[in-house]
């Protein structure tokens, strides 16, 4: 199993310049009318989603023929253990309402490590990246998270149908009780991000897709955050719930969360 050495620095370089490659891409579609269709309540899907990811998955196919792919539209392909997880789109449903709060997110496994991470936010000219062990950056520029006071955090809660309104605003009920403010601005894998580069104290969502999350847990942690086992039992491919934040306010949220808690799996079975 590789976790450093040439081989990741291959696929690091790799990333990189797919990740922005694929940016780009995304930039142009947004620029034109394009067709846009709802695969469930408020989960839309472009034209672009599907372009995007072909094109991601033929770069890197090109260089690395023997590993296996994950994507938001694509599904499974191929059996490795190096394994690229794909969302060429994350927060289509603003992509799609002319809303420049979206992204492109890839990371990339290495066995059971989550080794790489890449996300290109193209409205915003902003290019993060992560490696295990290596740190995280933003546009090149070293990413830490910023501790706070819980009176003074800003946390994003992410919503989407897959689970019930109660739960999510019950969430937000538990997490404004704690003295914390929250927004929602509808991209996972941006608002990961923001908590790596201090931006924001913390992200938590009841249900996320492992294509959304897997790069900004990355850089979160890479970043000196903390984040909670979302690909424990079967994350990667059922998604999970996902917390991560600043390390002082971990207690605090994962009590007003219920994310991250010792008997997590209770709640899985509950909601
Ligand atoms: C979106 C996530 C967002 C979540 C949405 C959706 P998409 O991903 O980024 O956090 O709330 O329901 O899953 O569909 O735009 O790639």
């Amino acid at each position: 199993m590789i976790t450093d050495g040439k081989e990741l620095d291959a696929r690091e370089q790799a990333l990189v310049a797919v990740t922005r490659e694929a940016g780009e891409l995304a930039r142009e579609f947004f620029a034109k009318p394009i067709e846009i269709k709802l695969k469930g309540k408020q989960d839309y899907i472009t034209e672009a989603d599907g372009q995007v990811e072909r094109m991601i998955i033929s770069r890197l196919k090109a260089r690395f023929p023997g590993d296996a792919f994950l994507g938001e539209e694509g599904g499974a392909d191929g059996k490795s253990d190096r394994l690229w997880v794909i969302d060429p789109i994350d927060g289509t449903a603003n992509f799609a309402h002319a809303i420049p709060h979206f992204c492109v997110s890839i990371a990339f496994m290495a066995g059971s490590e989550l080794a790489l991470g890449a996300i290109a936010a193209p409205m915003y000219g902003e290019l993060y990246r992560a490696r295990l062990g290596r740190g995280a950056f933003l546009n090149d520029r070293a990413m830490r998270v910023t501790d706070t006071d819980i009176k003074q955090a800003v946390v994003e809660l992410g919503w989407s149908s897959r689970r019930p309104v109660r739960a999510y605003t019950s969430l937000i009920e538990r997490v404004l009780a704690t003295g914390a403010t929250f927004l929602r601005a509808g991209s996972g894998a941006l608002g990961l991000a923001y908590v790596a580069a201090g931006r924001t104290h913390g992200y938590c969502e009841l249900h996320i897709n492992s294509w959304d999350t897997l790069a900004g847990l990355l850089m979160v942690r890479e970043a000196g955050g903390w984040t909670n086992d979302f690909l424990g039992s079967d994350g990667l491919t059922r998604g999970n719930a996902v917390l991560a934040c600043a390390p002082g306010l971990k207690d605090a949220l994962v009590a007003a969360t219920g994310v991250g808690q010792a008997n997590e799996k209770l709640e899985r079975r509950i909601s």
